[in-house]
């Protein structure tokens, strides 16, 4: 009986998509598997037999690479159409993965960090600015400005390729494409095949956002080609030098094209939301905030922009960072498939190419890992880091597929979460309630707030204050 695995209800051919929201199918496969156990099985019309699992054991089972790799599942392979067989979306057996993987490790190593990190504060101060010269009754939109500070932050890191996302009023274009690509690839999911067919106005829509991201993407090539290298230290210098040091090959134009693409979704998407949920968690847990603001005036006394070994010291932050990622990992999901015949966790067969979708929000909530206050915001769990549960935690996914861009997405994060809380006071004005937006990512949904300078804070980043109290001109 052992073996039997559970499934919830099902409505005749539409099997169980019913119970999966269309606008929150994260949450709504949360839900399930609160109610199913650590493994549950869903059929969806025209793909039967999704296996999701949420439980160490199991998790940890199919995290074994001699027997599982990574699955390019239904929500990446509708991507493939504009991110094609660039790191994110390709299969391991596929040549491109690992000759990308090859060439671009080094730019993303602890080390190559020094290299970006000037870049990273150029962004960083931009947010301060902005948030500085705001009056006092002036909401912030959390999501909305972490998402021009990522997006800036990879195209400056990567391409040197400014969006200037703080100097406009709505999205950047390329931004508005990606997104309703993204949106539209996820969709595609819900509907019928049939109902795919019929919708041609999405269809050319999406051809026509597709059509504009190559050709931003083509035109910084195609620029940075005819002037050559100047010495910058990014991403593209390293696509178009680099030599996959197996075979000595360099990347085509057209995987080149993809990999851009797969760094400004993968590079501002998910670390937005990062950021996004730990100031959140911070509004609602003043003991930690208090402890966060003492580690930055400890460590940023008297520095506007804190040097790269400054970041490496905020060693609060970065817990907070980790544990943020622990209850909401804004990448919630990731699948592996068999490579042969073999027993999930001994017990529940899976044929060669039988695949398992890893939950990863209830993978860390499992109680038998974390302990029983799972749901409470505990910095304090990432102090010592051989006490963190074996297999329990995997936001930044797994083995040779994990997120090649960890450490940048943690650099760049605690830079800015360290220079906000340096500056600001945080003030919950609208008394936000957690909401969560799904895309292929997860953020929270309209969080706003407002923010206070502090005082004694190292500088006045925008300069000549006008009318200081007491002032009194005549
Ligand atoms: C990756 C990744 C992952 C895995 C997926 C699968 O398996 O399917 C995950 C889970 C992740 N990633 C997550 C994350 C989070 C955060 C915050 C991030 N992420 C960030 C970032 C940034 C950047 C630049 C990136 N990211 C990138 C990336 C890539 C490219 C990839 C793929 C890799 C390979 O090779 O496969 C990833 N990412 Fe991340």
């Amino acid at each position: 009986q052992e073996n039997i695995i559970p499934q919830p209800k099902t409505f005749g051919p539409l099997g169980n998509l019913p119970l999966v929201d269309t606008k929150a199918p994260v949450q709504s496969l949360m839900k399930l598997a609160e109610e199913q156990g650590p493994i549950f099985k869903m059929d969806l019309p025209g793909r039967p037999g999704n296996l999701y699992i949420s439980g160490r054991e199991l998790v940890g089972d199919a995290c074994d690479e001699s027997r599982f790799e990574k699955n390019v599942w239904a929500p990446l392979q509708n991507v493939r159409s504009f991110a094609g067989d660039g790191l994110f979306t390709s299969w391991t057996e596929e040549p491109n993965w690992r000759k990308a993987h090859n060439i671009l490790m080094p730019s993303f190593s602890q080390r190559a960090m020094i290299g970006y990190h000037d870049m990273m504060v150029d962004i960083a101060m931009q947010l301060v600015q902005k948030w500085a010269r705001l009056n006092p009754d002036e909401f912030v939109e959390v999501p909305e400005d972490m998402t021009r500070l990522t997006l800036d932050t990879i195209g400056l890191c990567g391409f040197h390729y400014r969006f200037n996302s703080f100097y406009r009023e709505s999205n950047h274009p390329f931004v508005e494409a990606m997104t309703r690509s993204l949106d539209e690839a996820m969709s595609q999911l819900q509907r019928l095949g049939v109902q795919n067919k019929l919708m041609i106005g999405k269809k050319a829509q999406m051809r026509q956002d597709i059509d504009y991201m190559f050709s931003l993407v083509d035109k910084i090539v195609k620029e940075r080609r005819e002037r050559g290298d100047q010495g910058e230290n990014d991403l593209l210098n390293n696509m178009l030098s680099g030599e996959d040091s197996d075979t000595g090959d360099a990347l085509s134009d057209e995987n080149i094209r993809y990999q851009i693409i797969t760094f400004l979704i993968a590079g501002h998407e998910t670390t937005s939301g990062l950021l996004s949920f730990a100031l959140y968690f911070l509004l609602h847990n003043p003991d930690k905030l208090k402890k966060a603001q003492e580690e930055v005036d400890r460590i940023l006394s008297d520095s506007a922009a804190p040097t790269y070994k400054q970041v490496r010291e905020m060693k609060y932050i970065r817990m907070i960072l980790s544990e943020s990622l622990r209850l909401w990992p804004t990448a919630p999901a990731f699948s592996l498939r068999a490579k042969e015949d073999t027993l999930l966790a001994g017990r529940y067969p899976m044929k060669k190419d039988e695949a398992v979708n890893v939950l990863i929000p209830v993978l860390h909530r499992d109680k038998d890992a974390w302990g029983e206050d799972v749901e409470a915001f505990q910095p304090e769990r990432f102090e010592d880091p051989s006490k963190v549960p074996d297999d329990a935690y995997k936001p930044f996914g797994n083995g040779q597929r994990a997120c090649i861009g960890q450490q940048f997405a943690l650099h760049e994060a605690t830079l800015v979460l360290g220079v906000l809380l340096r500056h600001f006071e945080l003030v919950d004005g609208a008394n936000y309630e957690l909401k969560i937006k799904e895309t292929l990512t997860l953020k929270p949904d309209g969080f706003t707030m407002q923010v206070r300078p502090r005082a004694n804070t190292p500088m006045a980043p925008v300069g000549p204050v006008f009318g200081s109290p007491g002032s009194d001109v005549s």
